[in-house]
Order: structure tokens, then C-alpha cells, then sequence
């Protein structure tokens, strides 16, 4: 199909994008508005096993967009894997894992569009096409480049440095309202938001500018035996994370044994990061204010708190788990579901980059193609 350029209609149309049903979700981390329905996009890594943050970060919210995403998009980023040393043969199976982790988290096919990254090349045109807009020196400053650098310095992988561009291009292709993700996103999130300025203020409006939706609750849990670092696929050993998978029994053990500072008042401060991190972990687990958590166990010592931690975390994992456990093994129906949300996804996708292309003067001018 060929795509008629109108610079007037090109800007009317983004100016839309950008009105519709939208208002900010976040002012001055309060709920400003709620917004009617807005469209959504996320990404989540296939790194096999997913963890409880992400899961209280991500996967959570996720669930929750569905009802109000206009669409919900979620992808599974398989080409962002390919940043840091990583397993070629197990890919696929990562991939597997993950959305049939997403899918016993609740995510529905119908509801939603879930798809494998790699499936729509238009997120690696778009990559290059904004690479245009991205400045070096902002990607030097990404926490995640500077971290996921430092520990592996045998060979630091240019993909790594681009990953936050490519992550721009995830999410500005379906001009996309809202970012569901973790506080360690926030600063990705923010270059979206400067590229997709940059390139309206260069090219004229064409692209829509995203907020981030970082959960009041949850939004960063640190690892259970470092607990000043955040849990993490890479950086944690495993007794630092409970995996939305573990069996009962180890996650149990795993809270039970999560470092808590000196001392016994189970109560957030800056000097008990342990203890903290648990209180988190449990108000965000119950949906309630970590003040609740601190009244309710006060006095009761951490041996008791600790258990009661493993016995929440582990029933409310309990259902993924099980249904992970009879999704997982269906991998023929698991590729549908993704071919199937590629197809929508592409369909939406390829609409803005047509329209990046002819905002930046790449391929033919439209008016010699009649
Ligand atoms: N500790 C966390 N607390 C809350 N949210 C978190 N997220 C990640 N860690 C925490 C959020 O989970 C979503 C998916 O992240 P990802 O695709 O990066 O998945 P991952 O690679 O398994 O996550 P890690 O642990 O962050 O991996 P590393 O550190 O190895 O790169 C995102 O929205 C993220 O914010």
C-alpha cells in the first residue's frame, strides 16, 4: 500500500494521537486524572525465569492495562536479549517462558496484543531512524549502559549502548500513551520522552510523547540478601530472588532467610534496608500502606514478620504458578498466540513509521508515485 504524504494531515493526525482520551496519569506522583482508555506499551525481557519485581513492577500492571488500553501492547523483546552474552539455543525457549509466564499472569490474547519483538522489523528501522535524534552523549549517561558495562567488560556489546533507542522505537512505534515499568525504567522512559520531542521539533509532529506508569507500590524490591541492590535476572544470586515460579517451600525459605538489619522493630528507615525492603514487598503484595504493615507486626520481632512475608508472597504466587505450569508446555499454541498479536501489532507499527519516513524524506516522494 502505498502511504500519500500530507504534511498537514500528518500533524493533525499526531496532534489527536496526542489528545485523545489522554491526560497525564502522574503529577507530582499523585493521580492527577484518571484516564479514560489510553493505548499501552510495555516490554519485558525473555531472560527465562521472571522474578517477584518484576512481577510486582511489570507484570501486575500489565494485567491491569488491559481494561483500560486502547490497546494494551505488551512485547517480549527478544532482540534487546541479544545486548549481553546470551545462549542462542535457549532464546526460543526464553521466549516461551516468558509469555506463558505472562499469559498465567493473566494477560489475554483477546484483550490484549502480545508479541514476539523480532516478529515486527519495524522496531529496528524505527531504532536506526531515531538513532538520528539520540544524543550520544544522553546514552552515555543511561544508569543501565553504565551498569550492565562496568560487569561485563570482556566485551561491551554496541547493541547494549543502543538498547535504550531500541527501546524508544518499541515504544514510540505504536504512539503509545503510557509506559507501564519499574523505577529502574524511569530514566529510559524519559529519553522516549526527549526523542519524541527532538523529532517533532525537527521533522514536525509526528510522534506521540509517553509518560511512564511506575506503581506506587512495588516499583523497586531489592534483593533479599543485598538488599541496596534492586532484584535482578543478572545481578542476583539466587537467594537474593524469588522467582514467580519457585515452589512454596523455597520461597519460604528464601524470605525466611532474607537479610534483616540489627535490631527487632520490623519499620522502614534508611539504615534497615532489609527490613524496609519486606515492608515493601508486603504493602505492595496486599495493596496496602507500608504504615499498616509497620502497626500491625510491631513488637512481633522479624522471625514472625519474615514468615507471614513468605506465606503472602507465596499464595499470591501460587495461582501464576500453577497455570504456568499447564500453559508452558503447549509451545504450538503459545506461537499462535504471538504470530497472532504480531499480525496486530504490525498492523499499527507500520503505520507511524511510514509516516517517520516521509517526515524524514527517506525512500520515494510521494507525489512521484502516481
Ligand atoms: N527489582 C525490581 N522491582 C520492580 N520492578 C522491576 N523490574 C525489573 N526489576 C524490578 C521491572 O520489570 C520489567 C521487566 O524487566 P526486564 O525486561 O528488564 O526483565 P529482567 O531482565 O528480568 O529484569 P531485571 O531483573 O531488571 O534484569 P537485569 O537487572 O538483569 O537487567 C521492567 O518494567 C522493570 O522495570
Amino acid at each position: 500500500m502505498l502511504h500519500q504524504y500530507d504534511r498537514r494531515a500528518r500533524s493533525q493526525r499526531a496532534r489527536r494521537y496526542a489528545r485523545r482520551s489522554y491526560a497525564p496519569a502522574h503529577a507530582g506522583g499523585l493521580l492527577r486524572t484518571i484516564p479514560a482508555r489510553v493505548r499501552i506499551f510495555s516490554g519485558i525481557q525473555p531472560t527465562g525465569r521472571k522474578h517477584l519485581g518484576n512481577y510486582l513492577g511489570a507484570i501486575r500492571q500489565y494485567v491491569e492495562g488491559q481494561d483500560r488500553g486502547d490497546p494494551a501492547i505488551y512485547c517480549i523483546v527478544d532482540l534487546h536479549a541479544t545486548s549481553v552474552a546470551y545462549d542462542p539455543r535457549a532464546l526460543p525457549d526464553y521466549v516461551y517462558d516468558t509469555t506463558a509466564m505472562l499469559l498465567a499472569a493473566g494477560l489475554e490474547p483477546e484483550r490484549c496484543v502480545l508479541f514476539r519483538q523480532s516478529d515486527v522489523r519495524e522496531h529496528t528501522e524505527l531504532c536506526w531512524l531515531l538513532s538520528a535524534v539520540a544524543a550520544y552523549g544522553d546514552l552515555t549517561r543511561m544508569h543501565q549502559f553504565k551498569d550492565k558495562s562496568e560487569r561485563d567488560r570482556e566485551l561491551v556489546r554496541t547493541s547494549l549502548f543502543l538498547y535504550p533507542v531500541l527501546m524508544v522505537a518499541d515504544v514510540l512505534a505504536y504512539r503509545a500513551h503510557e509506559v507501564p515499568v519499574g523505577e529502574d525504567q524511569r530514566q529510559h522512559v524519559e529519553l522516549m520522552r526527549d526523542i519524541a520531542l527532538r523529532f517533532n521539533a525537527t521533522f514536525g509532529e509526528t510522534l506521540v510523547v509517553p509518560e511512564h506508569r511506575i506503581p506506587a507500590l512495588g516499583a523497586r524490591i531489592m534483593d533479599l540478601q543485598q538488599p541496596d541492590r534492586k532484584m535482578s535476572t543478572t545481578a542476583s544470586e539466587q537467594r537474593g530472588l524469588v522467582y514467580i515460579d519457585d515452589e512454596q517451600r523455597a520461597i519460604h525459605k528464601k524470605l525466611k532467610s532474607a537479610v534483616t538489619d540489627s535490631g527487632s522493630e520490623v519499620r522502614r528507615a534508611p539504615d534497615k534496608p532489609g527490613v524496609s525492603n519486606l515492608i515493601d514487598v508486603l504493602a505492595a503484595v496486599r495493596g496496602a500502606a507500608p504504615e499498616t504493615i509497620e502497626e500491625e507486626f510491631a513488637g512481633g520481632g522479624y522471625g514472625a514478620f519474615k514468615t507471614a512475608v513468605g506465606e503472602e508472597v507465596a499464595e499470591l504466587l501460587r495461582p501464576v504458578r500453577e497455570r504456568y505450569a499447564e500453559l508452558r508446555p503447549d509451545e504450538a499454541a503459545l506461537e499462535q498466540a504471538l504470530a497472532a498479536g504480531a499480525q496486530r501489532a504490525r498492523a499499527i507499527a507500520s503505520h507511524t513509521l511510514a509516516d517517520v519516513r516521509t517526515a524524514m524524506g527517506i525512500g520515494p516522494r510521494a507525489s512521484s508515485l502516481h
